[in-house]
């Protein structure tokens, strides 16, 4: 019997589905690939916004990854919210211990409706700790320029944190969600050249956008594709599902995956 891709995500727990672990795993589901989840957090939450976060015992989060790992070897893996600098650091120590690969770190900081799901200074931890392991991290506009220090407000400047963003040691930066002009802008760097997509912009607000794009582009890792096209495909995979969304309660839309 032939073995499937396995993505691993190591993200919070969001009931409503549209985000978090939940859509992680849909995502690698509806590409073919077959899902791993371990929880960093739970959060209380539904279409109109997080209510609560409860962080799991430090232990017990590295238990499941070890447990976890002893018997099973992921050919990707995500991290969505890590929430803590002590859930990083474990992540880290794994990520060696096991010898993972095509690693993809979205720095998730905020909830689309403004919540924070990090504790004070994560966002510096994840830099300094799990970029450097990563093959691809995937920040938005916003998370990109508190990573930078950089106002981004043109695609001049998206390619100005991408550059700086790859000094942290990622080997492909990509930066989400330009709205900067009348176009849903993504661009990739990988080192050697730029890539920018664009999509028209789509109405309403969606929840977990940023998740179900980074799952995307992880399961295209653990089929075997190269950067540049599982960029493409997430992309792709993203502005259907955006195109098609779903409401399932009273506010923000569903990706529909
Ligand atoms: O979209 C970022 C995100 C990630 N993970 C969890 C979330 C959210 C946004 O709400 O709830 C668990």
């Amino acid at each position: 019997m032939n073995k499937p891709g396995i993505a691993l995500t190591v993200a919070g727990s969001d009931p409503v589905g549209g985000a978090g672990m939940q859509a992680d795993l849909k995502t690698f589901h509806s590409m073919g690939v077959y899902g791993l989840s371990v929880a960093s957090a739970l959060t209380s939450q539904n279409t109109e916004g997080v209510q609560n976060i409860f962080e799991l015992p430090t232990d017990f989060f590295s238990s499941q990854l070890d447990v976890l790992l002893k018997d099973v070897k992921p050919d990707a893996m995500k991290t969505g919210m890590l929430y803590s600098g002590d859930n990083v650091r474990i992540l880290a120590e794994k990520i060696e211990k096991y010898s993972l690969q095509n690693i993809v770190i979205d720095p998730v900081s905020v909830s689309s409706t403004g919540v924070s799901l990090e504790e004070e200074g994560l966002l510096e931890i994840l830099k300094n700790s799990l970029f450097p392991l990563s093959k691809v991290i995937t920040p938005n506009i916003y998370e990109a320029s508190v990573l930078t220090g950089i106002q981004i407000e043109n695609e001049e400047d998206m390619k100005k944190a991408a550059v700086k963003l790859r000094e942290s040691g990622p080997e492909s930066v990509v930066i989400t969600g330009g709205h900067l002009t009348d176009k849903a802008i993504d661009l990739l760097f990988d080192g050697k050249e730029f890539l920018t997509v664009e999509n028209e912009l789509l109405d309403g607000e969606f929840h977990g956008t940023g998740c179900v794009f980074s799952a995307a582009l992880t399961a295209s890792l653990a089929l075997g594709y190269g950067v540049k096209e599982a960029f493409v495909k997430a992309k792709d995979f993203v502005f259907h599902a955006m195109k098609n969304a779903i409401s399932v309660g009273n506010g923000m839309k569903i990706l529909r995956i």
